[in-house]
């Protein structure tokens, strides 16, 4: 498993079935408008567009618990961890494209087969770690995490669909930001398992370059490894991304967001990322839909180096070698 970027994979996943709201299947399709390839083909790497997955209708899938649709989610990450592993495999710095966020179910355990040493870092303004039993909503993507943790292993009901996933993540390896939607029985799964995490507030108070520092001592410090981005498009501020299912007022500004992305790419490590839940159905206008979709571009492209300098991002801090 070698993260060095020789060479991008990007790979649509047009689902919607992990969430209620119709259009997020469409995401892929918003970004690829707003120019996503364009603009990758003008680094000096070969970009690889495997296209959409497609995924089929699913009759007789009824709710279990209160989950709609688990059967639909369970084949579709199912699907899609299959194709994360394949492009992994063959080399690539691989971008997923959602489609709502139950799809990093897949792409992180997909990602994973091949790299178990991975890390998760999860920018979102939700924490999605509900588990069926303390979900709200009962939505799946509201609950990716939960699947992936082997620490939540006894608290996870056997769900149809979902044979085919053992958890395989530890608490340790997971870091969040941007949080500041937080259910109360995924508050004390953060504070049990003693998950890093920074919300908005946090990022008030310390500033998005310290909190990228302690990000990166806590998953890097002991050992390089792989790192799986899964940006959900509303942890940016929604005057900035409009058109996603579940905007959350105060969160990332423009420069907040991209300062994230650059410092990632500058680790030289990342491996897989997902941009997940831009639904152009829900913007109130085009002009909405096609500030989301770009601002997806921007920061898809960010991650994989495009820089505000015109060179190469400037080195902000360096990494403990081994
Ligand atoms: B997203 C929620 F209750 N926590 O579980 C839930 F507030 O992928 C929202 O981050 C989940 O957009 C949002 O349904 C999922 C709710
Ligand atoms: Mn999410
Ligand atoms: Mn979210
Ligand atoms: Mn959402």
């Amino acid at each position: 498993c070698q993260t060095r970027t020789r060479s991008v994979a990007v790979l649509g996943a047009p689902f919607s079935k992990g969430q209620k709201r119709r259009g997020v299947e469409r995401g892929p399709k918003a970004i690829r408008d707003a120019g996503l390839i364009e603009r990758l083909s003008n680094f000096d790497y070969p970009v690889h567009d495997f296209g959409d997955l497609s995924f089929q209708n699913l009759e007789n899938d009824e709710p279990y618990l209160q989950v709609p649709s688990p059967r639909s989610v369970g084949r579709a990450t199912n699907m899609l961890s299959e194709a994360v592993s394949n492009a992994v495999a063959a080399g690539h710095t691989t971008v997923m494209l959602g489609g709502d966020h139950s799809l990093a179910i897949g792409s992180v355990e997909g990602h994973a087969r091949q790299c178990p040493d991975l890390c998760l870092i999860w920018v979102d303004a939700h924490a999605d770690i509900n588990t069926p039993l303390t979900s709200p909503s009962g939505n799946l993507h509201g609950q990716s995490v939960a699947f992936m943790l082997k620490e939540l292993q006894n608290k996870m009901p056997e769900l149809p669909g979902f044979s085919w996933v053992q958890p395989f993540l530890s608490a340790k390896d997971l870091v969040y930001i941007g949080l500041r939607d937080v259910d109360p029985g995924e508050y004390d799964i953060l504070k049990d398992l003693g998950i890093q995490y920074f919300t908005m507030r946090d990022i008030d108070r310390l500033g998005i370059q310290r909190v990228m520092e302690v990000t990166f001592d806590h998953l890097l410090s002991r050992k390089q490894r792989p790192i799986h981005l899964s940006f959900d498009i509303d942890a940016m501020d929604p005057s900035l991304a409009p058109a996603t299912g579940t905007p959350v007022n105060g969160g990332l500004t423009y420069r907040e967001g991209i300062w994230i992305t650059e410092e990632i790419h500058n680790t030289g490590l990342l491996s897989v990322m997902d941009l997940v839940e831009v639904n152009p159905v829900l913007g109130a206008s085009p002009e909405a839909v096609e500030m989301t979709a770009s601002l997806a571009v921007d920061v898809i492209a960010s991650s994989l180096g495009q820089s505000r300098e015109g060179g190469p991002i400037a080195q902000t801090q360096t990494l403990k070698d081994d």
